[in-house]
């Protein structure tokens, strides 16, 4: 994928980005471009089906050849001259398939209800399908590099990081630059790892992102990343970098678009970022699955806080119980860490969003995929958007408890805010922080109503602002809270709830699906700037 710090400069990589042959089951031969979701296109708007993806690979030597696709909707088949060489469940996230010899490659992609267990119709968002992000040919040469780990695991009194480097093929010799400084030279092979202390460096915060840029050489090959350095924990009930106390204002953000589906070009993203910064906010929850890398670099220089999240939505004892949708949300959980854990923008992971954490049945689905995720990454808070707030059964595996709340728009009236959100916070565990993870109104943008009713602008900026204005209240419980949502945006014409989705669009957003402004759009910042 282009990157905005691109991780290979010396590694062949043939950008597959464009336009291939492409067919939709028994439709005649056409195009489509890659990125791209075809039921975003006025063609196909709305199709599901098995994509077929057409094009030539040439292999310029005999050294392994990778594919890299970066999130697939949202499951597919990798063939080569007809025969399977891979295969993929689960969008938005990063996978390779080794590629043996030239040839042409078909990606067959199927964006069905249930072609993937964690992408379901019934979820509160429209499920396009393509291959909706970043595609490439890595040539990896003799020896390569598979994968670099970098952990900040102390700021005080010097930064400390643990660095790992898996290799592949070798040995030979490996050199890793750090903030220009030169941390190793040797010959090496298979994984390498080393804890440095990095005096004299600058840390990362949301105030202050710093970023140095890390280089290893392995043989021909090489890997670069930008390092932020920086330790989030939670202090009592306060989430902290480096020790200090932060406040997460921000707004859960669908990575979609009417015209692009989930394949948003990289000055759409960027776009969204500024909205974000213009709302004052410096927090984005990334609902429900993992961001685009892109998007990751940008927050991690902008110093916007993300918490990153495995792709559920409201999953219960029967999807919990169910050992192919854990392996598939295990599969998803450790596609995430790859691609996310060198990103100091991510202070939090989340998953599970508005799971059954009240039913004791599904606390063993809960205890493996929290497990998961820390064995991987002990580094983060982890972290789950609950709605079952006053029997919730599994908070204790958490060290952030997010509470999503809709009063003022589900049940209960806008003046009654403030109590509900009291009444839900005395039931978290007084030792742990809590945001409001999700909270919100439909707000139809042009829908003007004098007496403020439900569905208008008005109604949404009343709740908005009284929402915010609680949580950041002097002597607030929260310590955080993420509007729900960003933008308008497609969802799922299931039936019933798509009665209650005028246009079969989800219109909570501060913005509309175009990110044009509404009334909330104001009142958000004036009230996040209000508190900063
Ligand atoms: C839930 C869910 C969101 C969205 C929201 C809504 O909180 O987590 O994805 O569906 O409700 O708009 O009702």
């Amino acid at each position: 994928m282009a990157r905005r710090f691109p991780r290979h400069l010396r590694r062949r990589i043939v950008d597959l980005r464009g336009v291939w042959d492409f067919r939709l089951d028994g439709d005649p031969p056409d195009v489509m471009a890659v990125p791209g979701c075809w039921d975003a296109t006025p063609r196909y708007a709305g199709r599901r089906g098995v994509g077929v993806y057409r094009r030539e690979l040439l292999l310029t030597d005999g050294t392994p050849h990778r594919l890299v696709l970066d999130g697939v909707q949202h499951a597919c088949r990798v063939l080569l001259d007809g025969e399977e060489i891979g295969s993929h469940d689960g969008g938005f996230t990063r996978f390779a398939v080794d590629v043996p010899r030239s040839g042409v490659l078909e990606v067959h992609v199927d964006n069905r209800d249930g072609a993937s267990p964690l992408h379901r119709d019934f979820y509160d968002w429209h499920h396009y399908g393509g291959i909706a992000r970043g595609a490439e040919l890595h040539r990896l040469g003799p020896a390569w590099i598979d994968d670099v780990r970098v952990t900040t695991v102390a700021v005080d009194p010097v930064p400390v990081v643990d660095l790992a480097i898996d290799l592949g093929g070798g040995p030979a010799p490996l050199t890793v630059r750090l903030g220009g400084v030169e941390l190793r030279r040797d010959r090496a092979g298979g994984t390498v790892r080393e804890r440095l202390e990095l005096p004299g460096l600058a840390r990362w915060s949301l105030r202050e992102p710093h970023l140095h840029p890390l280089e290893a050489r392995f043989g021909e090959d090489d890997w670069r990343e930008r390092v932020g350095l920086r330790v989030v924990a939670t202090d009592g009930d306060r989430l902290t970098i480096n020790g200090e106390p932060v406040r997460l204002l921000g707004v859960n953000r669908h990575d979609s678009h009417p015209d692009h589906g989930f394949a948003l070009p990289d000055d759409h993203r960027l776009a969204d970022l500024q909205l974000v910064e213009r709302l004052g906010a410096n927090f984005v929850r990334g609902g429900h699955y993992p961001q685009d890398e892109t998007f990751l670099e940008l927050c991690d220089e902008r110093g916007i806080a993300v918490w990153s999240e495995a792709t559920a939505w409201q999953p219960d004892a029967r999807q919990l119980g169910d050992e192919s949708w854990l392996r598939a949300a295990e599969r998803n959980i450790d596609e995430m860490v790859a691609v996310a854990r060198n990103h100091p923008s991510v202070v939090l992971w989340g998953l599970l969003n508005e799971g059954r954490s009240d039913d004791a049945a599904c606390r063993p689905g809960y205890e493996r995929l929290i497990g998961r995720l820390r064995a991987l990454d002990p580094s983060r808070p982890v972290t789950y958007a609950g709605n079952h707030t006053e029997h919730d059964v599994c908070e204790d595996l958490v060290d952030v408890v997010g509470v999503n709340t809709y009063p003022g728009w589900y049940h209960d009236e806008i003046a009654d805010v403030g109590a509900v959100l009291d009444r839900l916070v005395a039931h978290v565990d007084p030792s742990k922080p809590v945001i409001v993870s999700e909270i919100g109104a439909e707000g139809v943008r042009g829908w003007r109503d004098a007496a403020r009713d439900r569905w208008s602008e008005e109604h949404q900026s009343d709740l908005l602002d009284a929402a915010i204005r609680h949580v950041l209240a002097d002597g607030s419980r929260f310590t955080g809270i993420a509007i729900w949502v960003f933008a308008d945006f497609r969802t799922s014409n299931a039936m019933p709830r798509v009665l209650g989705r005028p246009r079969n669009y989800n219109q909570k957003g501060v913005v509309d699906e175009y990110r044009r402004p509404k009334l909330a759009t104001d009142t958000v910042a004036r009230a996040f700037r209000a508190s900063r």
